[in-house]
C-alpha cells in the first residue's frame, strides 16, 4: 500500500491511472487575495499548482469534529479550516480544540502516528491581546499534545507553520501507521527547546520525520526550515543570506537523518515549497536556491514559491521539504 506525492500545474479534472486513489490534495492559486481560502497564495509557477497524496488503495472519508479525513487503511490525511477568534485566549482555545479533534481521529483509526502538519494562520506576527499569534498558536497546540498524551518534545512530528493576509486558519495533517523517527538538526537547538523568549511555550515539532513507506523504502519530511542558528535568528535583512543559512540547516538535517538510516536523500531530488515574505524577494530567494539544487534538477524544476509570513518577524524565507528513497 504505498503513498505517493504528485504536483500538477493543471488542476481540472486530472487524468490518473485507474486503481489510483485521492487521499488529500489542495490547489495553490496565484494573485493577492488567493489566501482567502486559508492556503498562501502562489508566486511561482504561473498556473495554479494542485497537490495530491495519492494511494494504491481506495479510500474511506469521514469527519471527527472539526478534521475532515480519509484512510486508505494505512496512511491517514486529515484538515480542517475555520475563522480565527478575535481574543488570544480564544485562539488558544480554538488550536487547542482542532489538535483535540486530530487526536481524536488518529485514535478513532486504530491509534495512528502523526507524520506532518502544515498549519497557516491569518496574521501570524500580529500583536492579540499583547501576544503574538503563533504565541498564541503555541500555547494551545503544545497543550494539546500534553492532554493527549501525544509526544510534544522529542518524538514529535514534522511541521510548518506559515502566516497569510486573512481568511481561515487551515491545518493540514498526514497520519500513518508507525510512529516516526525524529530528525533534529545539530546546528539548532530544538525547536521544543526554544526559551521563553521566543514565548510562553515551546513549538512543537521536529526537524523531520523519517518514515518507513514500504519495506526498504523511507520518506523523510523536512519541516519547514529557517536562517536560524541555535535559537537565534541570524542574517535579519537579508534575504540572499537568509536562504543560504537555510540550505545550509537543510543540508544538516539531511546529514542527520543519514545518520539514522542507510536511505540516501537527496535536497536536489526532493519536493519543495519555498516560503517568501515579500513577493519582491522571488528573484533573490529563486536564484539562491537554483545554484544551491542546480538550475536543472528535479528540486529547481518543480519547488513551488509561495507568499507568506514566516514565524519570527524578522525572518524573510521558510523551506519545507520531502522526498523518498530507497534503504
Ligand atoms: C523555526 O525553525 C522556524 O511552529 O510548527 C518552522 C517549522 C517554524 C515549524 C511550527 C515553525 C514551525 O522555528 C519556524
Amino acid at each position: 500500500m504505498s503513498l505517493l506525492f504528485e504536483r500538477r500545474t493543471h488542476h481540472a479534472d486530472l487524468p490518473r491511472a485507474a486503481g489510483v486513489h485521492v487521499l488529500g490534495q489542495r490547489h495553490l492559486f496565484p494573485g493577492a487575495g488567493a489566501g482567502a481560502g486559508g492556503l498562501p497564495p502562489l508566486l511561482r509557477p504561473a498556473q495554479t499548482v494542485t497537490e495530491r497524496w495519492i494511494s494504491t488503495h481506495p479510500v474511506r472519508t469521514g469527519e471527527t469534529g472539526l478534521i475532515r479525513h480519509s484512510d486508505d487503511g494505512l496512511w491517514l490525511y486529515g484538515e480542517a479550516s475555520l475563522p480565527v477568534p478575535a481574543t488570544g485566549t480564544a485562539l488558544q482555545a480554538m488550536t487547542h480544540q482542532l489538535y483535540a479533534d486530530l487526536f481524536r481521529t488518529l485514535h478513532a483509526h486504530g491509534g495512528r502516528h502523526l507524520l506532518k502538519l502544515w498549519n497557516y494562520l491569518p496574521r501570524l506576527n500580529a500583536a492579540l491581546d499583547g501576544l503574538e499569534v503563533y504565541r498564541h498558536f503555541n500555547i494551545g497546540r503544545q497543550q494539546a499534545f500534553l492532554d493527549a498524551g501525544a509526544a510534544a518534545f522529542d518524538g514529535a512530528p514534522a511541521a510548518c507553520a506559515l502566516g497569510t493576509a486573512g481568511g481561515p486558519m487551515t491545518l493540514a495533517f498526514l497520519a500513518g501507521p508507525q510512529a516516526p523517527r525524529p530528525v533534529e538538526n545539530p546546528r539548532q537547538t530544538s525547536a521544543y527547546h526554544y526559551p521563553a523568549t521566543y514565548g510562553p511555550r515551546s513549538p512543537t515539532f521536529s526537524r523531520a520525520a523519517l518514515v518507513t513507506l514500504a519495506p526498504g523504502h523511507e520518506m523523510l519530511f523536512v519541516s519547514g526550515t529557517a536562517s536560524i542558528v541555535g535559537h537565534a535568528s541570524v542574517h535579519p535583512g537579508d534575504v540572499v543570506q537568509q536562504t543560504e543559512e537555510t540550505l545550509r540547516n537543510l543540508r544538516a538535517v539531511l546529514d542527520a537523518a543519514h545518520d539514522q538510516t542507510p536511505a540516501r536523500f537527496a535536497l536536489a531530488q526532493c519536493a519543495h515549497t519555498v516560503y517568501v515574505r515579500h513577493a519582491a524577494d522571488l528573484d533573490a530567494v529563486r536564484t539562491v536556491f537554483a545554484q544551491a539544487v542546480g538550475a536543472d534538477s528535479p528540486a529547481a524544476r518543480g519547488a513551488v514559491y509561495l507568499q507568506a509570513d514566516v514565524c519570527r518577524s524578522e525572518l524573510l524565507v521558510e523551506i519545507e521539504c520531502h522526498g523518498d528513497a530507497p534503504r
